[in-house]
C-alpha cells in the first residue's frame, strides 16, 4: 500500500494500562482501524496451520518480545487487509486509511524497521500509571481473560521487558516530539476525556 496515504498512531503504554480499553473507545468515536500486535499474536499463535504457533506461545508466556519479523508481518498484512476491504477508517477508497496500532513498537529493532519499511507514525498515545495499579488490573482480568500471560508470574516478567525494552522506544519517540504522554490511573471515562482530545487536537 501507498505508505504516504496512512495515518499511523502507535499506541503504548505497561502491560494493563489500559491500551485496549482506550482503543475500543477510541474506533466508537473517531473512524480508525485498531490493530493490536498481542491479539495479532494470539490469533496466529491458534490459528492451526501456524509454523509459529509454539514459539509465539513461550515468548508471550515469558514476557518476551516475539522476533520482530513475525509480528511486523501480521501488521502489515492486518493493515493491507483492512485498506482493501473498507476497514481502514475515512478515505479508504482513495487508498487512505488511519490506524491505532496498539502495543507496538516495544523494542528498538521493531520500531526502527516499521519505521523504515511499513510508515511513520504520527502520534505516539503513551499510557501511563504505576505497575501496583496495573497489577491489580491484570490480576482482576486474569480471573478470567483465559490469557496465559495474567498470572503473578508472568505480569513480573511483562513489566521488566516493559522497563528495559520499551521505555527506551518511548524515550526515542519522545526525543521526535511524537509523544503524548497520559495518566492512566483514573477511571475509564476520564482517561478516555484525555485520550480523545488529544487525537481531537491531531485531526484539528
Ligand atoms: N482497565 C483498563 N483501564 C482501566 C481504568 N482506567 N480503570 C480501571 N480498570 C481499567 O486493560 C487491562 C484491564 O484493566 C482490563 O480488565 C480493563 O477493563 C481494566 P486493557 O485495556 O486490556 O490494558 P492493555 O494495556 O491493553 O493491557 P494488555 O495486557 O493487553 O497489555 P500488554 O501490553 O501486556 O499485552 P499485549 O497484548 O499488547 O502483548 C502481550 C504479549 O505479546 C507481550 O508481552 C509480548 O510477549 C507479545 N508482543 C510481542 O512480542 N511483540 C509485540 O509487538 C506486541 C506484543
Ligand atoms: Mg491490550
Amino acid at each position: 500500500f501507498d505508505s504516504s496515504k496512512v495515518t499511523v498512531i502507535f499506541v503504548l503504554g505497561g502491560p494493563g494500562a489500559g491500551k485496549g480499553t482506550q482503543c475500543d473507545k477510541l474506533v466508537r468515536e473517531f473512524d480508525f482501524c485498531h490493530l493490536s500486535a498481542g491479539d495479532l499474536l494470539r490469533a496466529e499463535q491458534n490459528r492451526e496451520k501456524s509454523e509459529y504457533g509454539e514459539l509465539i506461545r513461550t515468548y508471550i508466556k515469558e514476557g518476551q518480545i516475539v522476533p520482530m519479523e513475525i509480528t511486523i508481518k501480521l501488521l502489515e498484512n492486518a493493515m493491507r487487509a483492512a485498506l482493501a476491504e473498507g476497514r481502514a477508517g475515512e478515505g479508504w477508497a482513495e487508498g487512505k486509511g488511519r490506524f491505532l496500532i496498539d502495543g507496538f513498537p516495544r523494542k528498538m529493532d521493531q520500531a526502527l524497521k516499521f519505521d523504515e519499511e511499513v510508515c511513520q507514525s504520527s502520534l505516539v498515545l503513551f499510557f501511563t500509571t504505576t505497575e501496583e495499579v496495573m497489577l491489580k488490573r491484570l490480576l482482576k482480568r486474569g480471573e478470567t481473560s483465559g490469557r496465559e500471560d495474567d498470572n503473578e508470574e508472568s505480569i513480573k516478567k511483562r513489566f521488566r521487558t516493559y522497563k528495559e525494552t520499551t521505555m527506551p522506544v518511548i524515550e526515542h519517540y519522545n526525543k521526535q516530539g511524537k509523544v503524548a504522554s497520559i495518566d492512566a490511573s483514573p477511571s475509564i471515562d476520564e482517561v478516555y476525556e484525555k485520550a480523545s482530545a488529544v487525537i481531537k487536537e491531531l485531526f484539528a
